[in-house]
């Protein structure tokens, strides 16, 4: 015959199990210029903490430089990232909001 009949080059073997797509940390980062309010605003209005919540972990941030707020899919993410960042620069504060891969 003309035609290759064995698999040569050729993957058959596929893994079983498929991967989940990677998660992406959401931190914000302290400064000295943003008020407290304005952050427990920021942590209730895009990542849906309780006042609660949203207080405690700005005090986290405040005391420790950065915290994660949330955990989330790369598109999830970056667009969490920019909604913090517009909204820090449409009322001229300097917080930072940054993502990393988990
Ligand atoms: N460090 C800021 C202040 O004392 C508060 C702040 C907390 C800023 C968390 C940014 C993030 N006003």
């Amino acid at each position: 015959k003309d035609q290759p009949e064995d698999d040569a080059g050729v993957i058959t073997q596929t893994r079983p199990k498929t991967d989940r797509p990677p998660l992406y940390k959401v931190m914000i980062l302290n400064d000295d210029y943003t008020p407290m309010e304005f952050v427990v605003h920021v942590l209730e209005r895009f990542f849906g903490l309780s006042h609660t919540q949203s207080f405690e972990l700005m005090l986290t941030v405040h005391k420790k430089g950065l915290a994660v707020v949330g955990v989330f899919s790369y598109e999830v993410a970056e667009t969490k990232v920019a909604q913090v960042m517009d909204f820090a620069r449409r009322h001229q504060h300097p917080l930072q909001c940054t993502m990393e891969k988990e």
